[in-house]
């Protein structure tokens, strides 16, 4: 259960960005506004999004951390007019700090998505007290020092058993197994290859027995391939999207919902499809 929707079976779900932020790598300073930031999720719940993720702290590589006050500033209003305004869907709120997430949660958001696994043991007992659902994150240190962590023999194998251990972390905190979903965390920690590399091999990570969300929106991992800048990094994203629902992704968290929202579906439909016996 998330909100009021019971989330069950294989997907797609499509989770929408919202991110209100002045310095996210994409579109970091667009919904600094709360007004700007709560159309924005309008729109995005339009597009055929399923939940909205509400974001105050940017996490690119190297971003300057935020303090719980300023991220509650950006956040919380938004929660707090979305559900004024009966807004149907889940929100989601992406953020690593207890203060952020208990506030958000009063205000009526739905789940934690941190990038962090619940690291801190505060965060884990805020969530672990509301019974909200959380994605937990894999990503090594924080965003300041991630990239020098990058370094990896297996990156299926060891994202997978570190995966293992947050989940492990979450339940003896008191966080039911059932209320987890898990993310590789693309780009975080890892270089583009790491990144490629993960979705070639997202299968593997079904072994966690946990719905598995994916964010490839946009990010430099499909940059690295195509030449692309952020702004036209659509179509590479939609091919990332297809892939990680064939494999077995429940959720993709993206910025373009209603593009996603048909890549997602028609690979679905391609995963759930028989395949005919051979040539008649
Ligand atoms: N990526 C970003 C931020 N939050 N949360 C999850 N669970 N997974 C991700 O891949 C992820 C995330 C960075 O992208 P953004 O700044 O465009 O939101």
């Amino acid at each position: 259960m998330i909100g009021t929707r019971l989330f069950d079976g294989p997907g797609p779900f499509v989770m929408g960005i919202v991110n209100a932020t002045p310095d996210s790598f994409s579109d970091g300073g667009r919904f600094l506004d709360p007004g700007a930031a709560v159309d924005h999720a309008l729109r995005l719940a339009e597009e055929g999004a399923d939940a909205v993720d509400v974001g105050g702290e940017s996490t690119r590589p190297g971003a300057p951390p935020v303090a719980a006050a300023e991220e509650i500033r950006r956040v919380v209003p938004v929660v707090e007019r979305l559900r004024a305004r009966g807004f149907p869907l889940p929100i989601s709120v992406d953020t690593s700090k207890a203060e952020v997430a208990r506030a958000a949660l009063a205000a009526g958001a739905d789940l934690v998505n941190d990038v962090r696994a619940l690291a801190d043991p505060e965060l884990a007992r805020v969530v672990a007290e509301a019974g909200a659902p959380v994605v937990l994150m894999h990503m090594r240190g924080t965003p300041a020092d991630m990239a020098a962590r990058a370094v990896y023999r297996d990156v299926v194998a060891e994202v997978r058993d570190e995966l293992a251990a947050a989940l492990a972390r979450a339940e003896a905190a008191g966080v039911a197994r059932e209320r987890t979903i898990l993310d590789p965390g693309l780009g975080f920690a890892k270089t583009a290859e790491h990144s490629l590399a993960i979705l070639a091999g997202l299968a593997a990570l079904k072994a966690l027995g946990r719905p598995l969300l994916v964010g490839p929106s946009r990010k430099s991992f499909i940059g690295k391939v195509t030449g692309a800048r952020v702004e036209a990094r659509l179509p590479g994203t939609l091919a990332a999207v297809a892939v990680a629902v064939l494999a077995g992704a429940a959720w993709v968290r993206v910025h373009d919902v209603a593009a996603a929202r048909e890549a997602a579906r028609v690979a679905a439909a391609i995963r759930d499809a028989v395949p005919a016996a051979g040539p008649r």
